[in-house]
């Protein structure tokens, strides 16, 4: 404890300090004086320029870059001004009545500053707040032509586009990885009119008409009494809703399979989900479902792994995406379609075509590529552009048009709709990320937010005034077509389609489509999410719907939760699997993806720079991660021992003899690691453990494969070892193009 002597000296020096600051017998001035420096309402010269605004200083005194861009320039300028263009003196001190006196009302800058912060949020989207978006390109292929006359879809023809990724049920800050489905929204600057692809990476909806929209989500949400839990379906009122209005249990199952957890957004397929109308030149049409495929296949988290990413990295997805744009690694999709023909009665191979709880397998509608999306320009900035875009499913360029869907017609709606409050207005089209790349010319005038200064006299049509402009298209101007469709003699009825009665054949395909281990993971998902429900009723009821899928899954999951297994309701449907379904057992290329390398500053660093190359030269990132930063053997280290985990990396390699003495290492650290050699580091172990528990790959070479001996997984699939760098990582290679080492989970489900 200081003595009261001393604190009294204490405060004495700094009163002393203070005083130097002041200049006594300023007129005026309260108290002793005022501050050395000038007022600022007193007039003096502008001040010079801070040092960003002239040349930026590109390093600290360590020689490290300082992030400035060569051309930074402040935000838009050299000076700070007003949001009127008035230069600003002083923006650090309100203006007061003396240096400690009360602050003026009239500080006009101060009252700017804070009430357009005040303000700066806006409503975050009722559904799919939280998301990341990407600028990109899209090349037609114009294999399209014969079915739609849509310009953008001709041979080498190049659209600007932008892509928000999204989850559905959380907030805005809510984790990347957790288990939901994720939208992907495409907008399409077409010359022709904006096209906006709003679609998820799942082919079905909960839902089939869209006046149930609103259920499904009070239902998803959290419980409106605690808010909780936070972007979660494992709680008791999703599990209550979809057990209840089983038209869900499709879309319940995609969500409950790997596909809920998607490995990258780069690694997810899209899809338009419902039925469209496409028209050709001559007016014939087909109906359509629109996929995208991602150039680098479909990949999922684990689902432990997913649970420790939403501590460890709640941003994965968002800082994946950024990442790969960043280093050139641009994710691709293909565009592609399933053309069926339009018959009166809209159904495919007995699938009807207009119930969103339905797919057409590929394998009796192949998806055919029309076109290229590349992704390659992150957002400027993320509030005017991710935040600000805004879709809508009638957004659509001649040549393709909706049908009846129930879900989609609603949705038609809805969209506007929402937009006119989260955007405060109807005039979110004029704002940059949602301009049209088409010429526009439209009567809409005023509101909110107007940016045009429309001239002429006459927004109206007829009008003689204007010359009686603007004019419509004719046929000849590839003008937009509603398709003249017959729309049956029918009575006003709130009903849906018998055929929209069937809630499980579809689901009972998707679980036969499944391969083993996929199957392990979906019953494991619906054995956490119901486990995590209070209400046994609700459970149980969810288990009846299990039943009626397969008798396998519903033994299984009934098992998890201790309760027994029901029968089914209704007849097992007899379906025909569909392997399309399954994301294993093909090999992908490895773009962007991360190679975590352990290595000891006292080991052998021999071949670590050739190891780096190769990992770059494949297209990967490697992370070096050492016990401190900054270099080991001339090589920057991007992750320490206590900033790693393993789930940030799609495989490990142990370089050199990672085993620092246990007294580096924190006490509390170094307890964890009792259980492997005292001399490795915990934390490296425990990445080795958790890299083998989530089947990823992992390499070793020299001294290093004493860790996998300590982790007790050498000689186990996807463990490899080798002599020197650049064969471990050969074999690493091979093991990741599968995604994960699929023989390390032996599967309970055949
Ligand atoms: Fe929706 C946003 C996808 C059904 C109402 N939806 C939204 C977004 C995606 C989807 C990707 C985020 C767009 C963005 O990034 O800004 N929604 C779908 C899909 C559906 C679907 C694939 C079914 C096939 N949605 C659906 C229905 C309704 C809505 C049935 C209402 C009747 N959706 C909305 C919304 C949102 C939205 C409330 C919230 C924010 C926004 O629109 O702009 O209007």
């Amino acid at each position: 404890k200081k003595s009261a002597a001393a604190v009294k000296k204490a405060v004495g020096s700094a009163a002393e300090k203070v005083a130097e600051l002041l200049t006594p017998d300023v007129p005026g001035s309260p108290g002793s004086g005022t501050p050395s420096v000038a007022e600022p309402t007193e007039p003096r010269d502008p001040l010079p320029p801070r040092p960003e605004q002239g040349t930026p200083q590109t390093r600290t005194p360590t020689g490290a870059p300082t992030g400035a861009r060569a051309d930074a320039n402040g935000q838009q300028g050299k000076y700070l001004t007003t949001s009127q263009g008035a230069r600003l003196r002083d923006t650090d001190h309100s203006l007061k009545a003396g240096p400690r006196g009360p602050i003026l009302l009239q500080d006009h800058h101060l009252r700017e500053k804070i009430t357009h912060f005040d303000h700066e949020r806006i409503p975050e989207r009722v559904v799919h707040a939280r998301g990341a978006g990407a600028h990109g390109v899209f090349e037609g292929y114009g294999t399209a032509d014969g079915v739609t006359r849509a310009g953008f879809l001709k041979k080498g023809k190049q659209t600007d586009v932008f892509v928000r990724f999204s989850t559905v049920l959380g907030s805005r800050g809510s984790a990347d990885t957790v288990r939901d489905t994720r939208g992907f929204a495409t907008k399409f600057y077409t010359d022709e009119g904006t096209f906006d692809l709003v679609g998820n990476n799942m082919p079905v909806f909960f839902i089939q008409d869209g006046i149930k929209f609103p259920d499904i989500i009070h239902a998803g949400k959290p419980h409106p009494d605690r808010e909780i839990p936070q972007a979660q379906s494992a709680h008791d009122t999703f599990w209550d809703f979809v057990s209840l209005h089983t038209e869900a249990q499709h879309h319940t199952i995609w969500n409950m399979s790997d596909r809920g957890i998607p490995r990258s957004f780069r690694t997810m397929e899209g899809f338009g989900v419902h039925t469209f109308r496409l028209v050709n030149e001559a007016g014939d049409t087909v109906l359509a479902k629109f996929h995208w495929k991602p150039k680098l296949g479909v990949h999922s988290l684990d689902w432990e792994e997913a649970q420790l990413l939403s501590g460890m990295d709640p941003d994965f997805h968002r800082r994946d995406l950024y990442d790969a744009i960043e280093a050139g690694a641009y994710p691709v999709w293909e565009l592609g379609i399933q053309v069926l023909p339009d018959t009166p009665d809209e159904t495919f191979e007995g699938i009807d075509l207009l119930d969103p709880t339905k797919i057409v397998p590929e394998e009796l509608a192949p998806v055919q590529p029309i076109g290229k999306m590349t992704l390659n320009r992150t957002p400027t900035n993320f509030f005017a552009e991710v935040e600000q875009v805004a879709f809508h499913l009638g957004n659509l360029p001649p040549g393709i048009d909706v049908t009846n869907d129930p879900l989609l017609q609603t949705r038609l709606f809805s969209y506007v709709d929402t937009q006119l409050t989260r955007l405060a207005g109807p005039n979110f089209s004029q704002i940059p990320i949602n301009r049209p790349h088409a010429a526009v010319n439209d009567m809409l005038r005023d509101g909110f937010h107007q940016q045009a200064i429309h001239a002429g006299v006459a927004p109206y049509r007829p009008n003689s005034l204007d010359g009686g402009n603007p004019s419509v298209a004719g046929d000849a101007d590839q003008a937009f077509l509603d398709v003249p469709v017959t729309v049956a003699e029918a009575s006003k009825v709130r009903a849906s389609p018998v055929s929209f009665e069937d809630h499980y054949s579809q689901v009972r395909l998707f679980w036969l489509s499944m391969s083993p281990v996929e199957r392990e993971h979906i019953i494991r998902a619906y054995t956490f999410e119901l486990g995590k429900c209070y209400e046994q009723a609700i459970k149980e009821r969810q288990l009846l719907s299990l039943a009626n899928i397969d008798p396998v899954l519903c033994a299984q999951v009934a098992a998890g939760l201790g309760l027994p297994a029901p029968e089914p309701t209704v007849p097992l449907a007899d379906v025909t699997p569909s392997p399309a379904l399954s994301q294993i057992g093909e090999v992908w290329p490895g773009d962007g993806r991360t190679v975590g390398v352990v290595i000891d500053p006292d080991g052998d660093l021999d071949g670590l720079g050739a190891l780096r190359e190769a990992v770059f030269a494949a297209g990967m990132v490697p992370l070096l991660i050492a016990p401190h930063g900054g270099l080991v053997g001339g090589l920057p280290v991007q992750r320490t021992f206590a900033t790693a985990r393993s789930v940030e990396f799609d495989a490990v390699l142990l370089a050199g003899a990672p085993v620092p003495a246990p007294d580096a290492i924190p006490a509390r650290d170094a307890k964890a690691g009792t259980k492997g050699s005292a001399a490795i580091d915990p934390r490296v172990l425990l990445m080795v453990e958790e890299a083998w528990r989530h089947a990823k790959a992992i390499g070793a070479y020299g001294a290093s494969s004493a860790v996998l001996t300590a982790a007790g997984v050498d000689g186990t699939p996807g463990v490899v070892v080798a002599d020197n760098a650049a064969d471990v990582f050969t074999q690493l290679q091979q093991l990741m193009g599968a995604h994960r080492v699929w023989d390390r989970f032996p599967a309970s489900v055949a």
